[in-house]
């Protein structure tokens, strides 16, 4: 059995929408971190960083542990390459999808974290520095939305890498809907006002995949 642990609207979100597009038989471990159960010695024993997601795989054991959100992703559309959500190994698709899923990763993903969590970046107590911090990294995820942007529209398809879905849509999804809260009037604007990421969001949203996950993890409006 295939668990994932998960938090709504946490980096599980991406795998979860994953999980769904694939279609196949998992269970949802919710993680109630509002209780720090992230940081309990149970949990750091299947992630020693104290980060969701967490997924464990039974059908490669009872101790097989994966975390980091773009490796479970990988390990997912490996597994189950019925649901084509990666391209074939050795094309010059799946060595884009190799950039982009890094660049998710390492480059987008460790924006939001500043973004959200301001106050670890300054000493204790510097609202003033806190929030500078925040508005910087708003800025610094705007720049990086419009190159999302213009991937878009350098084909003009549908998905992400063109005209086929793969778990980056998924990846992409998540990291958009962090941005729901940014204040265009401060110069950053959320991913949905963005022209081509607004449409590509709204097909995202289509997907049954999706709003299974919407409705699971119980989101509210706005979804992104
Ligand atoms: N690189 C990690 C980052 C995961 C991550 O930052 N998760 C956040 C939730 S979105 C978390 O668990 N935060 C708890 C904390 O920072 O204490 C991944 O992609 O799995």
């Amino acid at each position: 059995m295939i668990t994932l642990h998960y938090y709504p609207s946490n980096a599980s979100m991406a795998p979860h929408i994953v999980l769904e597009e694939i279609g196949c038989v998992y269970q949802r471990l919710l993680v109630e971190r509002t209780q720090g159960a992230h940081k309990t010695p149970e949990y750091l024993r299947l992630n020693p960083n104290g980060l969701i997601p967490v997924l464990t795989d039974g059908r490669f054991g009872d101790d097989f542990v994966m975390y980091e959100t773009a490796a479970i992703l990988l390990h997912l559309a490996d597994t189950h390459p019925a649901a084509q959500l990666a391209p074939a190994v050795g094309t010059a698709e799946r060595a884009h999808f190799y950039k982009w899923l890094m660049w998710f990763t390492n480059t987008l993903q460790a924006a939001p974290i500043v973004y959200f969590y301001p106050e670890r970046w300054v000493t204790a107590g510097n609202a003033s520095g806190a929030q500078d911090v925040k508005n910087h990294a708003q800025n610094k995820i705007s720049g990086m939305l419009e190159q999302i942007n213009t991937q878009l529209a350098s084909h003009g398809q549908d998905w992400f890498l063109g005209q086929n879905y793969s778990a980056l849509d998924a990846y992409a999804l998540m990291l958009c809907r962090w941005t729901r809260g940014f204040d265009a009037a401060a110069g950053s604007a959320p991913a949905r006002t963005h022209g081509n990421i607004a449409a590509y969001l709204e097909r995202m949203l289509a997907r049954p995949a999706v709003q299974r996950v919407i409705a699971a993890e119980g989101l509210e409006l706005p979804w992104v």
